[in-house]
């Protein structure tokens, strides 16, 4: 009678952590006007109306706002982006990245 030989089970253990995330920062500043730091919030961030105009509001009476939070790349190239698009303006707007605590 031939034995049956059974492969050994092995139970992996698979290990997920969640990614740190990263704040987007919105920068106050004197010189970029007010609706257009409401428009690069809708374009850049998809805020509507409402939202974007507190955010901007919030940053320019403290000096800054956080907008949003997203893995790293994600926080870096959006700062990014749409820094360069007020850039592209002539506008000093910054828009910053920080990991949250
Ligand atoms: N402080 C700018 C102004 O009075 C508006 C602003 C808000 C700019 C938030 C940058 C960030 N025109």
């Amino acid at each position: 009678m031939p034995e049956t030989i059974t492969a050994p089970r092995v139970q992996l253990e698979i290990k997920v952590e969640r990614p740190r995330l990263y704040k987007v920062m919105l920068v106050n500043d004197d010189f970029t006007p007010r609706e257009f730091v409401v428009q690069i919030l809708k374009a850049e961030f998809r805020l509507d109306e409402g939202q974007a105009s507190r955010v901007m509001m919030t940053a320019h009476q403290r000096g800054v706002c956080v907008v949003a939070v997203f893995t790293q790349e994600v926080a870096e190239t959006k700062a990014t982006t749409a820094t360069d698009m007020a850039r592209s303006k002539g506008y000093p707007l910054l828009f910053t990245t920080e990991p949250e605590e």
